[in-house]
C-alpha cells in the first residue's frame, strides 16, 4: 500500500506540472490549429484551472466524417489479427500510463483515487476482452454443401460516431471506440465536454499503439451543437452513446432523419441512466446491507448509472437498518479528491450540483429528511454535496422515480417481499438492483421477479468487471446490449453470406 501512495503522490504531482495545457482536436492523426477551447477545472478546487480543451464547429465535425470514411475502405480490409493487435497495444499504452491516467480522472472528474485507478484497469479490461471476441468472432463459418461452398462471416458498419458520457471518462469512451475499431469501423471519439483530457489522453495512447490515420478522430465539443451534425450525417453508419435518457432519446429520433439523403438505417447503441434499488429483506444481514448500500449510493457520489439511489426495506427491520445506515454515512469522508484519504469527492460541475441540491429541497417535501452530512467549508471549495438519506420516502416521490446522479439516498418501506419488488419494478429503468436476504425461498423469487439487466445478490449493486458481468438494461435504461458481453461486438458488425458454385475447373 505505501509503495502505491508513493507512485500515487508522484503521479498526482506529475499531472499538476502539466495543468494548463490546451487538447486540440486530432484529425488523420494531426492536431488542428485551436480556435476556440473550454477551460477544464478542478471539481475538488473550484479556481485551479487543470487544461483547456478544444472545442469543435460543425466544419471540424464534418471534416472527422469524411476523414473516417476515407479511412474505412482500408481498415476495414485489415485482418482480425491486426485489429485485435493494436487493441492489446492500446491497454499495454494504458498499463504503461496507469498512474497518470488515474490522476488526470482524480483531477478531471473528482473521482476519488481508487475508483479512478479502477477505471483505467476496466479500459484495458475492455481492450483485452475485445480483441479476443473479435477474433472469435472474425473465423469464417462455412455452411457446405458438396459442390457449394457457403462462407457466413461479419464485416464492419462503416463511420461510428462515439458520444461518451464523464462518469467513467476512460472506460465507456474507451470500450464503445475500441469495440467499434476491433470491428473494422472508423470512429469519431466525442467525449463529454467535463472529460475532455481524458478524452485527449485516450487519443495519444490510440496514436502510441499505432492507430492509422482516419481510423480514429478525436472531435472534443459541444454535444449540442455538434451532435445533430455528427448523428444525422449520411456517411455516419452507426452512433455509440452513453449519457443520459433526454440525450439518447434525441439521438434516437435524429438518427432516423437525414437530411442529406439516407444511406443507412443507422444503428444506435444507447446506454442511459438508472434509479436502481437494493430490498433488504427482514433477515437480512445488516453489516452486509448497510455496507452494500452505502457503497452503491454514496460511490463517486452516486454518479454512476449503476448507483443504488433507493433502498427498499422491509418494516420489520426499518428502523435498525435506518439508524445503522445513518452511523455508516457519518463515517465517508468528504474530501478533495486528490487526498489520499478521501472516500467521496465532490459532484462533476457547478450544473450538477445545482440540479441535486433542487431535488435535495424538492425531497424535503415529500419525505423526511434523516440525515445530511456537515461540510463546513468544503461547501465553498468544490462543487461538493453533502451525503443525504431521506426515510419514509413515499414510492412515487420524485426523489423516488428521477435519476438524480449525486449522493442522495431514498428509503422506502415495503410491507413484505412482494411489495418491496413491486416498488423496485416501479420506475421507467431496469438497469441494477440489488437484494439481501438469507431465506433462500425469497431470493429464488427476487431471482424470478426484480426484472433488471444485472442483479446482485447479498453484494452491492454496482462495479460490473468485463465478462464476468455483462453490463446493461433495459425499459429506458438501455437497448439491452450488454458492454463487455460476448455479443456486445455484434451490434458494430454486418453479417455477409457468399456461396460459391465449385464448378468443376476445366
Ligand atoms: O449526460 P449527457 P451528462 C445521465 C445521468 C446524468 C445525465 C447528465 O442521468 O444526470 O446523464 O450527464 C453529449 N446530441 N448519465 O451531462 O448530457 C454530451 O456532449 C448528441 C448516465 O454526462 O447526456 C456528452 O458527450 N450528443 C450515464 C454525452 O452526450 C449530445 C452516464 C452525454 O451527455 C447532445 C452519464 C446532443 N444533442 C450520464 N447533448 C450512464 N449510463 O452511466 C449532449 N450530448
Amino acid at each position: 500500500v505505501e509503495a502505491n501512495r508513493v507512485a500515487m503522490k508522484a503521479a498526482l504531482d506529475q499531472v499538476r506540472a502539466e495543468f494548463g495545457r490546451t487538447y486540440p482536436i486530432v484529425i488523420d492523426n494531426k492536431p488542428l490549429p485551436v480556435t476556440k477551447t473550454l477551460d477544464r477545472e478542478n471539481p475538488s478546487r473550484k479556481s485551479e484551472l487543470i487544461g483547456k480543451v478544444a472545442m469543435a464547429n460543425v466544419e471540424q465535425a464534418k471534416l472527422a466524417v469524411k476523414s473516417c470514411l476515407t479511412a474505412f475502405d482500408t481498415w476495414r480490409d485489415t485482418s482480425v489479427e491486426t485489429r485485435a493487435k493494436l487493441l492489446r497495444d492500446v491497454a499495454e499504452q494504458f498499463r504503461k500510463r496507469r498512474f497518470e491516467l488515474s490522476a488526470w480522472i482524480v483531477y478531471e472528474t473528482g473521482k476519488p483515487w481508487r475508483e479512478s485507478d479502477a477505471d483505467v484497469a476496466e479500459a484495458i479490461d475492455f481492450c483485452e476482452y475485445y480483441a479476443v471476441e473479435m477474433l472469435k468472432l472474425g473465423a469464417t463459418q462455412h455452411r457446405d454443401v458438396p459442390g457449394e461452398d457457403n462462407r457466413y462471416f461479419y464485416e464492419p458498419r462503416g463511420v461510428s460516431v462515439i458520444i461518451a458520457p464523464w462518469n467513467f471518462p476512460l472506460a465507456i469512451l474507451a470500450g464503445m471506440a475500441t469495440a467499434a475499431i476491433v470491428s473494422g469501423n472508423t470512429v469519431i471519439l466525442k467525449p463529454a465536454e467535463q472529460s475532455g483530457i481524458i478524452g485527449a489522453k485516450l487519443m495519444e495512447c490510440l496514436q502510441a499503439a499505432g492507430v492509422p490515420p482516419g481510423v480514429a478522430n478525436f472531435l472534443p465539443g459541444d454535444g449540442e451543437e455538434i451532435g445533430p451534425t455528427l448523428v444525422q450525417h449520411p456517411d455516419v453508419a452507426l452512433i455509440a452513446f452513453t449519457g443520459s435518457l433526454k440525450v439518447a432519446l434525441l439521438i434516437n429520433e435524429q438518427a432516423s432523419k437525414t437530411p442529406g439523403g439516407q444511406n443507412f438505417v443507422k444503428k444506435v447503441i444507447a446506454e442511459m441512466g438508472g434509479k436502481n434499488a437494493v430490498i433488504v429483506d427482514s433477515d437480512a444481514d445488516l453489516d452486509e446491507a448497510v455496507k452494500g448500500v452505502v457503497d452503491s449510493a454514496f460511490g463517486f457520489g452516486g454518479q454512476k448509472c449503476s448507483a443504488g439511489s433507493r433502498a427498499i426495506v422491509l418494516d420489520g427491520i426499518y428502523d435498525q437498518f435506518l439508524n445503522r445506515l445513518v452511523e455508516a454515512t457519518k463515517s465517508l469522508a468528504v474530501k478533495a479528491a486528490d487526498d489520499p484519504g478521501c472516500s467521496l469527492g465532490p459532484v462533476i460541475d457547478a450544473e450538477a450540483r445545482g440540479r441535486i441540491l433542487k431535488f435535495i429541497e424538492a425531497g424535503k417535501k415529500e419525505a423526511k429528511l434523516a440525515h445530511q452530512t456537515d461540510l463546513g467549508a468544503l461547501m465553498e471549495q468544490g462543487h461538493f454535496i453533502p451525503p443525504t438519506i431521506f426515510a419514509n420516502v413515499p414510492e412515487n416521490a420524485g426523489i423516488a422515480q428521477e435519476e438524480i446522479f449525486g449522493p442522495v439516498l431514498s428509503v422506502i418501506r415495503a410491507k413484505d417481499l412482494d411489495d418491496a419488488l413491486r416498488i423496485a419494478n416501479g420506475t421507467r429503468y431496469a438497469l441494477t438492483g440489488g437484494c439481501y436476504s438469507r431465506s433462500p425461498s425469497h431470493l429464488e423469487k427476487v431471482k424470478r421477479k426484480f426484472r433488471v439487466g444485472n442483479l446482485y445478490i447479498n453484494r452491492k449493486c454496482t462495479g460490473a468487471l468485463v465478462d464476468r458481468q455483462p453490463f446493461g438494461g433495459f425499459k429506458l435504461s438501455g437497448i439491452g446490449s450488454k458492454a463487455g458481453g460476448p455479443d456486445y461486438l455484434l451490434q458494430f458488425v454486418l453479417p455477409r453470406t457468399i456461396t460459391e458454385n465449385q464448378m468443376r475447373r476445366g
